[in-house]
């Protein structure tokens, strides 16, 4: 297992925290996977159309075999064992798994572009995050302190469970 990813998980329908709590699971027994870590669960206001339930979020990290698309193909896979239905752009989910970073990989592909390129606005991937590895740099040398700096907490949320 020598690389090293780390996958945001994002729920805001059916039962959010169940999702999260059944993906980490599964997200455990993926093949070529080890489950290193875990983030604390996360409430979190919408990003984009406000007019859908909140979220939950985490972010976990693992260590593959898996190359960065054949593990995207697993985490899709496992989204739509999650009864993913795409309505519309950011709406509504019940499961989202994405590939923030893998190892200091740079990766611009039209299904994956890591580091994920939302990131860095994004409280609710960069907080649990820096609570799995608080000296995480990314590929151009930023440091997650640094992020974090310019990323308030605002009303992210984390759950005592
Ligand atoms: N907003 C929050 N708070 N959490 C998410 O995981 C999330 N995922 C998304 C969009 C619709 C952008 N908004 C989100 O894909």
């Amino acid at each position: 297992m020598n690389n090293i990813a780390y996958v945001a998980l994002g729920s805001n329908l059916d039962d959010p925290i169940g999702q999260l709590q059944q993906a980490q699971l599964e997200l455990a027994n993926l093949p070529a996977c080890e489950l290193l870590a875990t983030s604390s669960l996360y409430a979190s206001k919408p990003m984009g159309p406000q007019d859908q339930p909140d979220y939950v979020n985490a972010v976990v990290k693992l260590a593959t075999e898996l190359q960065p698309i054949a593990l995207l193909d697993a985490l899709q896979q496992l989204e739509n064992e999650h009864q993913r239905v795409r309505q519309r752009r950011w709406g509504p989910r019940t499961l989202d798994l994405d590939i923030v970073l893998y190892n200091q990989q740079r990766i611009d592909q039209p299904r994956l572009q890591v580091p994920h390129i939302g990131m860095h606005e994004r409280n609710f991937v960069l907080y649990p995050l820096a609570e799995l590895d608080s000296n995480l740099q990314l590929p151009d040398g930023t440091s997650i302190a640094e992020l974090l700096d310019n990323c308030p907490l605002a009303d992210l949320i984390k759950l005592e469970l």
